[in-house]
């Protein structure tokens, strides 16, 4: 059986490493970050950390935790007021690209149920 855990490497290592192109948005020496290629709101991008992990619940240091989504909040802030952050952990979950990432969906005139 496939384990969806064990692609390596992940998609966003390819993406991280420009094997493989995206719109990046943000990026320094621990994260990328980059247009979701398939938006679910007018704002959809995906924080990813270059420290591969499958996902979020592998992360067992708070510091590395927090630094993560103090980025995802920093990148959200600059490209809108208002957002919201999702993650799916898990193929129960909805995660499809098993290597940690944080969705930041913004973008509605109304607020997320408005489209
Ligand atoms: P998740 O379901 O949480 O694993 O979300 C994976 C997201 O990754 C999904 O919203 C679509 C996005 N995605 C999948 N393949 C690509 C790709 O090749 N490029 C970009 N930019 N996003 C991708």
């Amino acid at each position: 059986m496939t384990n969806p855990g064990s692609a390596h490497p992940t998609l966003f290592e390819r993406i991280i490493a420009r094997e493989l192109p995206a719109d990046v948005v943000y990026e320094d020496d621990h994260y990328i970050a980059i247009r979701d290629i398939a938006p679910k709101a007018p704002i959809h991008l995906l924080v990813i950390p270059k420290q591969v992990s499958a996902r979020l619940d592998e992360i067992k240091d708070p510091q590395e935790m927090g630094e993560l989504w103090l980025t995802a909040v920093k990148v959200a802030r600059q490209h809108a007021q208002d957002y919201r952050l999702v993650v799916n952990c898990g193929q129960g979950g909805g995660q499809v690209v098993f290597h940690t990432h944080i969705h930041i969906l913004a973008g509605w005139e109304q607020g997320p149920e408005s489209d």
